[in-house]
């Protein structure tokens, strides 16, 4: 891989793009080791959890790389955000938490990106905008629909409409970031809870997210019949008999993801 950098410890898993002279910029090329890279996690039963970052002290994602996109034909430009949509996607079906640690700019795509994520965790330095339609474009990566979706369309309509950032204080309050930290304490945190949900069983925090994402696009009595389902399927393993014996036991769960 050019362009990405993983990096295992304790079943969580640090995905770092790794552009930074381009402010981690999204080509063709960093999209494509990006989905093969989630793949390759998402099989690896060493990894329970991803952190997604971006390389250096500026950004996480400046967005897609306008060099590249500069001369493209429609048709290109449809082969390339449908290779973006892919990414976003393949995020959403892994069974595997991903935690987007945006220690920059998140702009465009790459806010797209971090808003593909399970949650965001900013640092104070961190900036969010969707800077297309200063370029003459519109966001192309999903992010009109999962914007609306998180903040509401009145807040998300003011963002994509005037191309402005706003800084890791108003992404909080808007709900957009779970948490804001200093710069420096920015990836200790995304891998603490990231390590504190790979201690838990991870066949339960998968059928969780699949109830999470499945159920956005879901009428709430859809929504809850699927819960209830998946949350029976999680009494046929091993997880959920030694989960509850640990408990009445009074000692610490020892989960086989099985
Ligand atoms: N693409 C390509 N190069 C970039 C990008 C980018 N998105 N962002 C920054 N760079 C490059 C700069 O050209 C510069 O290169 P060089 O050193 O060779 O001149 C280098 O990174 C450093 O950037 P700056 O000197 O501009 O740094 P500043 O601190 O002055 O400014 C900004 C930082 C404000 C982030 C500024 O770089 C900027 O505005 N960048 C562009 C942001 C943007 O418009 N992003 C949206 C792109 S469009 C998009 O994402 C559409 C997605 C649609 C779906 C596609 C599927 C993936």
């Amino acid at each position: 891989m050019n362009h990405l950098l993983v990096e295992n410890k304790d079943g969580v898993a640090l995905l770092t793009v790794n552009r930074p002279k381009v402010l981690n910029a999204l080509n063709e090329e960093v999209l494509k080791e990006l989905r093969s890279a989630l793949a390759a996690l998402e099989e690896d039963s060493g990894v329970q959890v991803v952190v997604l970052t971006g390389a250096g002290e500026k950004a996480f994602v400046a967005g897609a790389d306008i060099a590249a996109m500069a001369n493209m034909t429609p048709s290109a430009a449809l082969g390339f955000a449908r290779e973006g949509q892919q990414v976003l996607l393949t995020i959403e079906r892994m069974r595997k938490p991903v935690i987007a640690a945006v220690n920059g700019f998140a702009l465009g795509g790459g806010l797209e990106l971090a808003l593909a994520c399970d949650f965001i965790y900013a640092s104070e330095k961190a900036r969010f905008g969707f800077p297309e339609v200063t370029l003459g474009i519109m966001p192309g990566f999903g992010g009109t629909q999962n914007l609306s979706r998180l903040i509401g369309p009145k807040r998300a309509s003011e963002l994509v409409y005037s191309g402005r950032m706003i800084d890791a204080g108003k992404a909080h309050e808007w709900g957009l970031v779970n948490d804001v930290l200093p710069a420096a304490e920015l990836l200790d945190s995304a891998e603490k809870t990231a390590r504190q949900i790979a201690a838990n069983g991870s066949l339960g925090v998968a059928a969780a997210k699949d109830a999470l994402v499945s159920g956005l696009n879901m009428s709430k009595e859809d929504g809850f019949r699927y819960e209830s389902t998946l949350f029976a399927t999680l009494f046929a393993t091993d997880d959920q008999k030694e989960g509850m014996a640990a408990f009445l036991d009074k000692r610490k769960p020892d989960f086989k993801n099985k």
